[in-house]
């Protein structure tokens, strides 16, 4: 069987899509596959790489060129007995865009499927879909872009009628931290919207809490498991885009200490989420803490950080799931929901 690395990207988290890959790529089991990279540039044109039948040694080599790949058609990707890894962030990778394109295609592929991706994606929808459910969450404001560019003192009075500074302004749409600013006042509130504005039509104001971040992972198709949770540990006012992938001002503590009743919680809201959101393969879930033990929901993440330091592989690794198997665990789950979707669409013929 064909694995297929489908990476890179034309996101802000190209160069994150390549690292994570890399990753894999040292960890696939190269006696039962052979791996095709397919490599999207930053520009967007798709490359076919060699077959790989062992990892490559260096990331460079990951950057596929007109020399060491071969430029096909956007999407032209369609193998018999492969499986794919979609490998990419933000917008048009995570989205439900890209898993759109390979359940077309009729392939299996690794993770959530379109919808639990789009709905993952979008921070209003998901804010809805958590509000449906009754799972905590901290109070927030969606701004439309008409709403802001037509009356911004309505705007202003929304936020500053339901929430207290400071807040977070966020695009709807968009992975990481990228777009994200906090606001303190009025002043920081409007440049922090104007910002958000850049990178979506939807922006979300949240209230800003003091709290701890903890994260569950959760894995499986209808038959879900949950990890205990593990906490990250800021040493920075807040977990931006540097902080996340680029620095070390993270740390991670796996599990996390906190009261047994609060880990009961954190993975009954976890589990109870995934299934709203119709989650498959895999999904991190996280969360805040306050210091009198609230919990709320602030995220879904589909396609959550995958090096073997990232918090949801040391999560199962904490748990007894090696890396490597962790990957074949969601090779076979992939595999599994393109099977029961095949047995759906002929009950339908
Ligand atoms: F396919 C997997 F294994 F499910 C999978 C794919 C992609 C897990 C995690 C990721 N993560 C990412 O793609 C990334 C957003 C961290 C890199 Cl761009």
């Amino acid at each position: 069987m064909k694995i297929i690395a489908l990476y890179g990207g034309k996101s802000a988290e190209h160069d994150i899509s390549v690292l994570s890959t890399f990753s894999m790529l040292k960890s696939f089991y190269y006696d039962y596959y052979n791996v095709q990279l397919v490599y999207i540039s930053k520009s967007g044109e798709w490359f076919k790489g060699p077959l790989l039948t062992a990892a490559p040694a260096t990331q460079e080599e990951l950057y596929l060129t007109a020399e060491t790949g071969e430029l096909i058609p956007t999407g032209a990707i369609k193998e018999e007995d492969a499986i794919v890894f979609p490998i990419l962030h933000g917008p048009n990778g995570e989205d439900g865009t890209i898993q759109g394109l390979l359940e077309v295609l009729d392939m299996p592929y690794v993770g959530a499927g379109v919808l639990a991706s789009a709905c993952g994606m979008d921070k209003i929808m998901s804010k809805y879909i958590l509000q449906q459910q009754d799972i905590p969450q901290v109070p927030y404001a969606p701004v439309s872009k008409m709403l802001w560019q037509e009356n911004a003192e309505a705007v202003f009075e929304q936020c500053e009628g339901t929430l207290v500074y400071p807040m977070f302004v966020k695009p709807a749409n968009m992975g990481s931290s990228v777009g994200v600013s906090k606001a303190t006042n009025r002043e920081e509130l409007a440049a922090a919207i104007q910002e958000a504005f850049k990178y979506d039509q939807r922006v979300v104001v949240e209230q800003g809490i003091e709290a701890r971040e903890i994260e569950i992972a959760v894995l499986g198709n209808e038959e879900v498991r949950t990890t205990l949770a593990g906490e990250v540990v800021k040493t920075v006012d807040f977990y931006d885009y540097e902080s996340k992938y680029l620095d070390n001002s993270a740390t991670l503590q796996i599990p996390a200490d906190i009261p047994a009743e609060v880990h009961e919680k954190a993975r009954e809201y976890a589990k109870k989420a995934y299934l709203a959101f119709d989650g498959s393969g895999l999904t991190r879930c996280d969360f805040f803490l306050t210091s009198n033990n609230d919990l709320f929901l602030n995220e879904v993440n589909t396609m959550p950080g995958f090096t073997p330091f990232s918090m949801y592989p040391l999560l199962w690794e904490n748990m007894g799931i090696k890396y490597g198997d962790l990957i074949e665990e969601l090779i076979q789950l992939g595999l599994m929901r393109h099977k029961q979707r095949a047995n759906l669409s002929l009950d339908h013929a």
